[in-house]
Formats: C-alpha cells, structure tokens, sequence
C-alpha cells in the first residue's frame, strides 16, 4: 500500500463511533419559492421516535441559523406534521417549543393585523389579519400530548406554521394580482440562479 494511504487510513474519523468531530445536529437547506413542494399538504406523524426528535433539532438549528422565529417541516422538504417555533427576545433564554400533529381547537375573537415575512419567500413582508388568540393541541418531542394558548407573536407564528403544513402561504392573503407579481419574480431569478 502506498505510504500515503496508509497515512490517510491512520488518521480516517470511525463514523459509527461518538466523536468530538462530528456535530449531532445540521443546518439544513430551506425550500424556497417557486418550488411547488411548498403547496404539498403534509402528513399526520405516526410515532415519535429517534428520527423524530432528530428532525425537530435539525429544524431548531436550522431556524435559529437563518435566523426566524418558526420553521414547518416542508420548508426543509419534510411533508409531515411537524413545526418549531421560538418567539423569545434574543437577549431571553431560548425557548424551543416542537409541535407535532398540531391542531388549532380554539381561535380567539378578536383579531390583529401582524406584517409577517416566510423563511421560503425571501425580501417579502404581507400585512395579514388574524385571530390574536389561538389554542394548540399537539404532540411534544416526548411523545406526550401537549395543549398551548398562544398570544402575541406566538400565536401569530404558531398560525403562519400550521398554514404551512397545508400547503398555505402568506402570499395567499395577497390579490391575484400581486400574488401573482411576487410568483413571477421569483420564477424569474430562479431561471437566472
Ligand atoms: O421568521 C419568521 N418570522 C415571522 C414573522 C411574522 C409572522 C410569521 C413569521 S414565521 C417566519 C419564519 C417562517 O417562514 N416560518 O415558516
Ligand atoms: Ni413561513
């Protein structure tokens, strides 16, 4: 064997092994528009397992990165039911919530007007009208059903990611007209990537 290689041999990183070298979680790439696998209607999770909470830290590093304040499973290409949200102040503590299969079971009366931004459709920012209140229930990391009342940014969060796992956008809430503007724009600097 070549002296080279077998130096190469000596020094290789055994994967199946714990290590310092390797990082547990990754950064994953966000799906932006005009890809339509954004439109997809995403699956119920059947059990919470392993890979589960793998996905859930993948999506939390991911989201932190970027950075935003929620992430669905499809913006990172996975159609199930899964969402992360954190609408902490940075100078807070972190405060990760995961919410699998969520369910809106109550929506508040009154509403607020939030300018909201997605992850998936860079530079665009839309004024949408929503329930200021919302009750969640869902499925924690554990595995153990959860129910939230949301307020604020949260609950404003917490509704933009569950339209997510339907297939819904911000873009929406726009007109044809200027829905269709923004599709077109990024249709062509996607042409020219
Ligand atoms: O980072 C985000 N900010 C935000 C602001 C107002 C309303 C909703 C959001 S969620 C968004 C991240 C994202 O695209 N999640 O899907
Ligand atoms: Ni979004």
């Amino acid at each position: 064997m070549p002296k080279f290689q077998e130096a190469w041999l000596s020094t290789a990183i055994d994967l199946s092994l714990p290590s310092a070298y390797v990082t547990a979680m990754a950064k994953l790439p966000i799906i932006t528009l005009p890809d339509p696998i954004l439109r997809t209607q995403s699956s119920p999770i059947e059990r919470v397992d392993d890979e589960t909470r793998r996905l859930i830290d993948d999506m939390l590093e991911t989201m932190y990165a970027a950075p935003g304040v929620g992430l669905a499973a499809i913006q990172v290409a996975v159609p199930k039911r899964l969402l992360v949200v954190d609408t902490s102040d940075k100078d807070e503590p972190k405060r990760p919530i995961a919410m699998i299969n969520p369910e809106i079971v109550q929506l508040g009366q009154t509403t607020r007007v939030y300018e909201e931004g997605c992850l998936s459709i860079p530079d665009v920012l839309v004024d949408i009208e929503r329930p200021a209140t919302v009750t969640v229930r869902y499925v924690d990391r554990d595995g153990k059903a959860q129910e939230l009342n949301a307020d604020g940014l949260l609950a404003t969060a917490v509704q933009h990611e569950i339209d997510h796992l339907d297939g819904k956008l911000i873009i929406d809430f726009l007109s044809r007209l200027k829905r269709d503007m923004v599709v077109r724009r990024f249709k062509k600097q996607s042409r020219t990537m």
